[in-house]
């Protein structure tokens, strides 16, 4: 703890979990670090949900990075704690809660967040819960495996409570860059130009008498274990890298490509895979997660530079972080998201997002949230930060959901997270659509010859076909009472296919 807790000043804010929680009073909002479950405070969590078994109301309002871990998102669910949470998650029990309408939730644009915060726009904010590796001489914060909106919670919240973490590694000190946004008017330019560029310091600033508490923890972080990605992801990622590859030769994009952003999860990890099994070189990453895939990219060498604002790791790869660091340190950064994720600075890097999607519709236009239109899943994240401010925006579905009975290209999608003006490429393991320079009848024939599964493919083309007899508009033609009935067949039959 010597080593961590650097600062003479604060050695006397050390106590227990417990009575760092005691800090929490009824009706609070607490914002707190961690983005994925990577960098949130967890034992401090841990005794708000065992108030809440005991029985006491604290009705909270949870303001996190993204999604965080169980500590959060499912114990002080379960204990009936959380009354309003923003702004992502990703946890079943809490996903329940919120389609239950237990917990009412915001789903918002990551990059939205830290300046609405700083604004007011979602209240005051009593309380910061931040973990840290350590603290220096001065108090100053040095976040963990995220930084999120960890320097805006730190600012804007009347007290603080710390949480450092001895689990964490503390090679993480220095890979951190943090620098904040003021608000309008007359910003000035961010100072970036390139992935590897650094503009701030290396901790969060925090003025010592603001630390209420400090509480030494050492749970680790809750990574999701990775599977080996399946024959859909495979495929999906080979017509990703086929896409790449033709841009390339086309002369659209550099042989090294433009920095590169994609999410979490299979498809995500199977790009990633892909990328490392083809024959690019000197790539870059500007996205909001870091996950295993990059870190063996940069330790092969075929990634040069790669910022984020989390390490989102396995098991394995968060088991042995401290290790891998020292071999990485000098080509990773770790920004606030109001940074990584800053459409104007993906505008101005050039960065190709690659996203994950529900759904999309013949348009398309993509769900990338709502199950149905009406249940959510976990939010839309970063992915329209990046969508809307790449210089090529890519979204990736399975073409079929739950063995067939659901296609993943609808007539209409029920809810849009991103609209067809921000969608550039759909790709599903059938095929990649280009819809540049296309009007919307276009895309949907190129959308369903490339991308629909051969079981939906007709019935599609019967919509589209029958859609633009019957439409009084030839622009974007739809049968308006028929656009969502693959919904309702889905609720009646348990398919969207027609009984033929
Ligand atoms: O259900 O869990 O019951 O098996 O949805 O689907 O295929 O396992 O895909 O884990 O990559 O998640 C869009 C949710 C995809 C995710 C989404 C069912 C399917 C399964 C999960 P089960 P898969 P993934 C980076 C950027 C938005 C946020 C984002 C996501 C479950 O990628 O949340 O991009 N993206 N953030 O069976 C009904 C359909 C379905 C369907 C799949 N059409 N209808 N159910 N499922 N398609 C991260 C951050 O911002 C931090």
């Amino acid at each position: 703890m010597e080593k961590r807790l650097r600062c003479e000043k604060l050695k006397d804010k050390l106590m227990t979990a417990k009575e760092a929680a005691a800090f929490v009073k009824k009706d609070m909002t607490i914002a707190t670090s961690g983005f994925t479950p990577a960098g949130y405070p967890k034992a401090i969590p841990l005794e708000l949900a065992r108030r809440g078994e005991a029985g006491e109301k604290l009705n909270l309002t949870v303001i996190t990075g993204a999604s965080v871990g169980p500590e959060i998102d499912e114990k002080m669910t379960n204990a009936g704690v959380v009354a309003r949470r923003f702004p992502y998650q990703t946890d079943r029990t809490l996903r329940k809660a919120i389609n239950d309408g237990k917990v009412k939730y915001q789903d918002m644009h990551l990059s939205h967040v830290p300046q609405q915060l700083k604004a007011g726009f979602l209240g005051h904010i009593d309380l910061a819960i931040v973990e840290v590796v350590a603290i220096t001489e001065e108090g100053h914060l040095i976040p963990s495996t995220s930084v999120g909106q960890t320097n805006i919670c730190v600012e804007m919240a009347d007290q603080v409570l710390v949480e450092i973490n001895t689990s964490q590694p503390l090679e993480l000190e220095g890979m951190h860059d943090i620098t904040e946004l003021p608000l309008p008017p007359y910003r000035k330019p961010i100072d970036l130009t390139r992935p590897e560029e650094r503009i701030g310091k290396p901790y969060i600033e925090c003025d010592p008498d603001k630390i209420v508490g400090i509480v030494e923890c050492d749970i680790p972080d809750s990574p999701a274990p990775i599977v080996e990605p399946d024959q859909v992801s495979i495929d999906i990622s080979k017509n990703i890298i086929r896409f790449l590859k033709e841009e390339v030769k086309a002369g659209r994009l550099p042989k090294n490509l433009l920095p590169l952003q994609s999410g979490v999860g299979n498809v995500a990890n199977a790009v990633l895979k892909g990328i490392s099994d083809s024959d690019f070189e000197h790539l870059t990453v500007y996205s909001e997660v870091l996950q295993d895939g990059i870190i063996d990219l940069l330790i092969a060498g075929k990634v040069d530079y790669a910022s984020g604002t989390s390490f989102t790791l396995s098991p394995e790869m968060n088991a042995r972080l401290g290790e891998e660091l020292p071999k990485i340190k000098d080509k990773v950064i770790l920004r606030p998201v109001e940074i990584s994720n800053n459409p104007g600075l993906i505008r101005r890097l050039g960065v190709i997002a690659i996203n994950t999607a529900l759904e999309f519709d013949i348009y398309g236009n993509v769900n990338s949230s709502h199950v149905s239109g009406t249940n959510m899943m976990n939010g839309l994240g970063g992915s329209g930060d990046f969508t809307r401010g790449g210089y090529l925006s890519i979204f990736t579905t399975q073409s079929t959901a739950k063995k067939g009975l659901i296609s993943a290209i609808v007539p209409c999608v029920p809810h849009v997270d991103h609209t067809e003006h921000d969608v550039m490429v759909v790709v599903t393991e059938q095929g990649y659509a280009d819809l540049r320079g296309l009007d919307p009848v276009e895309r949907a024939r190129k959308i369903i010859e490339n991308c629909a599964h051969p079981d939906y493919k007709d019935q599609l083309e019967d919509y589209l076909n029958r859609a633009i007899k019957e439409s009084p508009g030839q622009h974007t033609p739809h049968i308006l009472s028929e656009a969502f009935s693959w919904y309702d067949r889905l609720k009646e039959t348990g398919t969207m296919k027609i009984d033929q």
